[in-house]
């Protein structure tokens, strides 16, 4: 068995050989090899409004993506990391051309002034940001948009019909399930897929702060909300996973001021009726007369940054006895989902990213052959599926995802040792079989082969439910894998 990506460079590899060397497809075959080594790309889609700039600046840690729809964001954008600040736009026919790009307070202003939004292909961003150290996050116009044309970008984008998907993994962002987001989806999944593989993604359930009335106990509108949504039949087999996320709750948290924290803690001295009476609805907070509350212009300004229910939620805490800004902010932060959303993004993206990418560049390679057909391409589309056939993460990850969300029949302690064995805390073979990173290969051999007995047992259980019993399989499968790769690195440390 060899790894994603030495397996993806033979077959770009085998393709080279197909053509002659003037062949203008060479340029395209070194840029797909080039893209094995790049950060993983990770797009986020959904409809226009869903939040996706919002989040995507709450990931990067930094106010950068413009939100609402102004002009630039009705174009793909992608965020990648550089020490340099720089932004370059793609017109049409394949020219580059710089835009100026300023900071404005704390957010950054594209000058794209003498460009029209629909003469710009894609905008690069380069940012010195932490957030995008290691993974470029990229923004779309929006899929169900009210011009087609907006939705064609993305699609374009994401599907193209020839060359490279621009991205790796998808986080699609809905509200609720909607028809046009299922069929998203689906779209995604069926051109995309050869074999069991397929490009990542996961679902946020987006502004999740809207849901439960912003009332302090919305949390558990939030997961009731979060759990119907993972365990929908609609969702099955299209999303590895559901996260709930208040991408402007966490936003706000993260970039949260000594003065923010100063202007909370003046609210919540005011008798909580008061402010409760105030808060009812943002309009109200806003255009409430009162010599109590601080100027209009700031409260405009907090609910833009926070939204109600982070106002709310920021009250409760320092009423609650929390004393500095770090502290609020942690808890702000905690609350949004944000973090847990990055703990996602690691496992089902980062910590996968080779097998992901490898996946990206063998169904670029495909469309290329089929576009390109010459003597012995027939072969290497053949070879070419067999790769993405034996891809097994996704039923690992799919199998995550619906560990999470209760759906698996086992004992509590099998659970855990189920989710750490399919990839759920690192896909590294120790993290899997719960060793110490410094185990040795036999140490970590035994241990796999101990663990697939286990699964094989459980497996054969016949009073096991069906989805239970497909789980068992799917942990056999990730030792035999396991095995398999350690005896490889065996025989390679011998070779
Ligand atoms: N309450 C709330 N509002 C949000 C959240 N995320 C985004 N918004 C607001 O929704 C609007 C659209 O957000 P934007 O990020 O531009 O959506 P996009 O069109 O999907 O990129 C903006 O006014 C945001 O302030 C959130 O988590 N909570
Ligand atoms: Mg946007």
């Amino acid at each position: 068995m060899r790894n994603p990506t030495e397996s993806a460079t033979s077959l770009v590899n085998a393709a080279r050989r197909l053509y002659p060397v003037t062949d203008d497809v060479h340029a395209q075959l070194d840029a797909l090899e080039a893209r094995l080594t790049e950060p993983l790309r990770v797009a986020l889609v959904g409809s226009v409004k869903a939040g996706k700039s919002t989040l995507l600046n709450g990931l990067i840690g930094e106010r950068i993506a413009p939100t609402d729809a102004r002009e630039c964001t009705r174009v793909v954008t992608r965020y990648e990391h550089g020490r340099v600040p720089r932004v370059t736009a793609h017109l049409p026919h394949g020219e580059i051309v710089s835009i100026p790009a300023r900071r404005q307070s704390d957010r950054l202003e594209l000058d794209v002034a003498g460009l029209r939004p629909e003469d710009v292909r894609q905008i690069d961003v380069t940012w010195p940001a932490e957030g995008i150290a290691g993974i470029t996050l990229i923004d779309t116009p929006g899929t169900a948009s009210v011009t087609q044309e907006v939705s064609r970008c993305t699609d374009q984008f994401l599907l193209p019909e020839e060359g490279a998907a621009g991205a790796d993994a998808v986080v699609y962002l809905l509200r609720s399930l909607h028809e046009t987001d299922v069929r998203y989806l689906r779209l995604l999944k069926e051109r995309t897929r050869h074999g069991n593989a397929a490009i990542g993604a996961i679902a946020v359930l987006s502004r999740a702060d809207e849901l439960g009335s912003a009332r302090l106990d919305a949390q558990v509108a939030i997961n009731e909300t979060a759990n119907r949504l993972r365990n929908s039949p609609e969702l099955e087999g299209i999303c590895e996973t559901v996260v709930p996320v208040a991408g402007l709750l966490g936003l706000g948290a993260i970039t949260m001021k000594q003065a923010d924290y100063t202007t909370f803690v003046r609210l919540a001295a005011l008798p909580a009726a008061k402010t409760d009476a105030v808060l009812l609805t943002a309009e109200r907070f806003i255009t409430a007369r009162s010599t109590e509350l601080p100027a209009e212009r700031e409260r405009n300004d907090l609910i833009e940054r926070f939204g109600l229910y982070g106002i709310r939620l920021a009250l409760a805490a320092v009423r609650g006895g929390i004393e500095d800004a770090g502290a609020l902010s942690a808890e702000l932060l905690r609350r949004s989902g944000l973090d847990e959303l990055r703990r996602v993004i690691d496992v089902h993206f980062t910590g996968r990213q080779a097998e992901l990418k490898a996946q990206s560049v063998v169904f670029a390679l495909h469309q290329l052959l089929r576009h390109h057909p010459a003597e012995g391409t027939e072969e290497l589309l053949a070879s070419a599926d067999q790769h993405m056939a034996t891809s097994h993460t996704y039923a690992e990850m799919q199998l995550i995802g619906r560990i999470s969300s209760g759906r698996l029949d086992l004992p509590g302690p099998l659970t855990e040792e189920l989710e750490r064995l399919v990839g759920g805390s690192g896909a590294s073979a120790a993290c899997r079989l719960n060793r110490d990173a410094d185990a040795t290969g036999p140490e970590l051999k035994l241990a796999a082969v101990d663990h697939l007995l286990r699964w094989r047992e459980l497996r054969e259980n016949p009073l096991l439910d069906r989805s239970t019993s497909m789980a068992c399989a799917i942990a056999e499968q990730s030792c035999v894998r396991l095995i398999a790769g350690l005896e490889e690195n065996a025989e390679g440390a011998f070779a």
